[in-house]
């Protein structure tokens, strides 16, 4: 999977670029199968809502399940972060699944990545790369991400961390800054069908609304960063981001290649083995 000329110039003039189509019906339904499982864990890597016990992002999971393993190594996001960050050994820094709930998803304030990483676990540039594939369909109803295009452009914008509005302390971007930037670069919000990838810079604020619809909206995310740029204080529990800074090494098959077409049974008695 090769980005076009195009593609990177839309990456690196806006920050985020969407991938239309690029996993298929039958490999969201593998990935599907398996999260009813991982959701159900009482785990600290399921973060569950400010006001209520409905789980909002299930991390670690490639620690947790053979699939995400295999998902993790895939060429359509291995390569493509090659091409943007060059040539260098990356490790997957965060592994996770964003559910916003029908009716009870709650917001992602207005941030951008780097700021967490940098504040919270000490990694020196903002070159980690956030990919994203669409588990459900993601529309304008049911709490899709929102972007302000350029927005990577002059640098980290200025942050505070918010530990009040939702469950998940984060690093935001206050109004007054938006403001501007939405002035300059506008809103850009990418939807489409379950399959649909995007990806984006460490950098880029982003945000997301509640979801008030009754479809549920739920995102994988991948952070790739450089094992050169790795994190320097270990403040954060390791599925908030990883302590393996071993290289991924590219899977050598299609995901759907045996053994991951076991049943999602077979797979969680075969998780232990995906624990390092
Ligand atoms: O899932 C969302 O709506 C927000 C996710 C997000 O902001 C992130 O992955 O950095």
């Amino acid at each position: 999977m090769t980005l076009t000329e195009e593609q990177l110039d839309t990456f690196h003039r806006d920050g985020v670029l969407m991938l239309p189509g690029l996993f298929s019906g039958d490999e969201i339904a593998a990935i599907d199968a398996r999260l009813p499982r991982l959701f159900a864990e009482r785990c600290p890597e399921n973060f569950r809502e400010k006001s209520s016990d409905v789980v909002r992002t299930a991390m670690g999971l490639h620690l947790r399940d053979d699939f995400f393993a295999r998902l993790v190594r895939d060429l359509r996001f291995v390569e493509p972060a090659k091409q943007i960050l060059g040539d260098v050994d990356m490790y997957a820094q965060q592994v996770k699944v964003n559910a916003k709930q029908a009716f009870t998803g709650e917001q992602w304030q207005w941030h951008y990545d780097f700021a967490t990483h940098h504040h919270e676990d000490g990694v020196p540039l903002p070159l980690a790369l956030n990919l994203h594939i669409f588990l459900d369909e993601v529309n304008e109803f049911n709490g899709p991400l929102v972007f302000i295009p350029g927005s990577h452009r002059n640098g980290p914008a200025p942050t505070s961390l918010d530990t009040v509005t939702t469950s998940y302390p984060l690093w935001t971007v206050a109004t007054d800054v938006v403001g501007p930037l939405v002035e300059r670069g506008g809103l850009y919000c990418p939807k489409g069908p379950p399959g649909t990838a995007l990806i984006f810079g460490d950098t880029m604020v982003h945000g997301s609304p509640a979801n008030m619809s009754p479809w549920p909206r739920r995102i994988f995310s991948l952070i790739l960063n450089p094992v050169s740029n790795h994190q320097t204080t270990m403040q954060r529990p390791d599925h908030q981001h990883h302590r393996e800074f071993t290289p991924i090494t590219p899977l050598g098959e299609p995901l759907l290649d045996e053994p991951s077409r076991q049943s999602p049974n077979s797979l969680a008695r075969a998780s232990g083995m995906a624990r390092q």
